[in-house]
């Protein structure tokens, strides 16, 4: 069996119009939404909540609220912390953290082991003119539930300087749980760098949506971007570029682990990404030894895909995977190591195979579990390996059966369709910004599926998530991401969320255009949508 490689080819033909800093062009929206009202009905929010029982007055947030939490806990103190920081700069309101039994009328953090029902990242909030009150079993659940109420507030709450309040959360329960544990976003900072305060901004839009994974593409042709102390020419030449030519860029070990945790406070595991055997030009431009004829090639600010890859038959090869792989693996506190496996185009099938029952036990050996982009079953999954799956509505039915196949026999999957998730397509043909090889992406397109049911043949527990990659060819600038990135990132952290029962466009459009004037309150850059009912401008 060869791998299928229609996917791939097709992107020699992307369309990579690179016009960095410019925002998507705007679109004409429909009527806009009313202003946005006092109080937000519970449950108006984005993820939307598993049941919603709305009751009686609703709390009001005063320069007197303290958060009371269990002293005994310090992941509560530190998300209590966390939310007199989100809340603070726009009351006013100082919001001291203090021990529960001093908090009266104010907002209690309350973790609860005996709550099995909230499972792991579970809440419920009490919202009543006596006291706002989150329950959890694990903090996780504390943290999700802080972006409810969070979301519950005017948008204006997100402001950095005072703003006029009330500041009222609608009276009921939500009782909240996610639908899958596997929530994530992929960044690419190897076609384009990212520095550390880039990806902690990109962090924070996540968990507002209650994202719970950050897979970073580390590596490709254009850039190494993690320093690896065994391999410096990996950074000090792979990393010095990028696409288009530009300085590039990596993280030192000390600013890698600052990213991975200020994505644990923020509730989110990072995946770290080395893409083998192919998309490794910069690799090989670093170490001749690397390639099969002892020449380095040159580096590569361009947007093909296909043309590198590792020399299969060299050990020199597998001393380099295990130097990466030890090291990288023993930055990441997280479960995973993602090994690409992507649009290997330039290594044989028989020499990919080979690669990857090389590859995956030197994972295994350093204690991590294999993620790797779904032409993986095109070899054999290791045991307890996660693929990603990164197909078309029009990818071959063959190749769909072959992920299928792997799952019906114990591979996790991980749900990219590149026609739905890919936060890179265009909207529209008037995208400024973006690919098109997967055709355009509109906000509709990119929520209106189901994940359960999306892949046939594979069976509904297999799937352990959604992934909204965002690759960057052709971004340069948050705000690149920011327009590519919103709406879309929203909707595809509903599908992970939210139950299915609750999936409904009409109803999520509404909510949706409900979230225009926090982006803006955000500074996020973002897509004004045609099918969605905006407020008006
Ligand atoms: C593909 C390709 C990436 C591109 C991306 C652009 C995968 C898994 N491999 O997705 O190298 O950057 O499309 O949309």
């Amino acid at each position: 069996m060869t791998i299928p490689r229609l996917i791939g080819s097709l992107l020699l033909f992307a369309t990579a119009g690179v016009g960095c800093g410019e925002a998507a062009a705007d679109a004409k929206a429909p009527a806009g939404a009313a202003a946005e009202p006092e109080v937000r009905p519970l449950g108006r929010i984005v993820p939307v909540p598993a049941s919603v029982t709305p009751e009686g007055e609703p709390y009001t947030l005063t320069a007197a609220t303290r958060i009371g939490i269990d002293e005994t806990s310090g992941a509560s103190r530190a998300i209590g912390r966390y939310l007199a920081g989100l809340l603070g700069p726009a009351t006013g309101f100082p919001l001291p953290v203090v021990d529960d039994s001093a908090a009266g009328r104010g907002i209690h953090l309350r973790l609860a082991p005996d709550e099995t029902g909230l499972g792991d990242e579970g809440y419920r909030l009490v919202s009543a003119p006596e006291g706002l009150t989150l329950t959890a079993r694990e903090p996780a659940g504390l943290f999700r539930g802080v972006q409810t109420v969070r979301q519950q507030l005017p948008s204006a709450i997100e402001r950095k300087s005072v703003q006029q309040g009330p500041w009222k959360i609608a009276g009921g329960t939500v009782t909240d749980t996610p639908r899958y544990a596997y929530r994530g976003a992929m960044l690419d900072v190897a076609r384009h760098f990212f520095t550390v305060d880039e990806v902690k901004r990109y962090i924070d839009q996540l968990a507002l949506y209650k994202v719970n994974t950050l897979h970073l593409h580390l590596s490709d042709d254009q850039g190494w971007r993690i320093a690896v102390d065994s391999r410096p020419l990996l950074t000090t030449h792979g990393g010095s570029t990028e696409v288009g030519g530009g300085p590039g860029g990596f993280y030192t070990k000390a600013q890698y682990r600052e990213i991975v945790e200020y994505a644990a406070s923020r509730y989110q595991e990072v995946i770290p990404e080395i893409d083998m055997p192919g998309h490794t030009n910069a690799a090989l431009a670093s170490y001749a030894e690397l390639t099969c004829d002892g020449v380095a090639p040159p580096l590569y600010t361009g947007t093909k895909v296909g043309f590198s890859s590792l020399c299969v038959p060299k050990p020199a090869t597998y001393d380099f995977v295990d130097d990466v792989v030890r090291e990288i693996a023993a930055l990441t506190p997280g479960r995973y190591l993602h090994i690409g496996g992507d649009e290997a185009h330039s290594t044989s099938h028989d020499d990919y195979v080979t690669f990857m029952n090389k590859v995956q036990p030197i994972v295994a050996k350093y204690g991590k579990t294999v993620v790797g982009w779904h032409q993986l079953t095109g070899a054999t999954p290791a045991k307890g390996a996660l693929v990603q799956y990164w197909g078309l509505d029009r990818t071959p039915a063959e190749e769909k059966e072959r992920v299928a196949a792997a799952a019906r026999n114990g591979t996790g999957l991980i749900l990219s369709p590149a026609d739905r998730t890919y936060l890179d397509m265009k909207y529209t043909k008037d995208t400024r910004l973006g690919l098109a090889w997967a055709g355009y992406v509109e906000v509709r397109r990119s929520y209106d599926w189901n994940p359960a049911t999306y892949l046939p043949g594979a069976p509904a527990d297999a799937i352990r998530g959604v992934e909204s990659p965002l690759w960057t060819e052709t971004l340069a600038t948050t705000g690149d991401l920011d327009v590519m990135a919103f709406p879309r990132l929203p909707g595809i952290a509903e599908l992970g969320w939210s139950p299915a029962s609750t999936h409904d466009w009409d109803a999520y459009k509404v909510r949706l255009a409900e979230q225009a004037p926090r982006f803006d309150a955000l500074g996020i850059t973002w897509y004004r949508s045609p099918e969605v009912p905006w407020p008006a401008e």
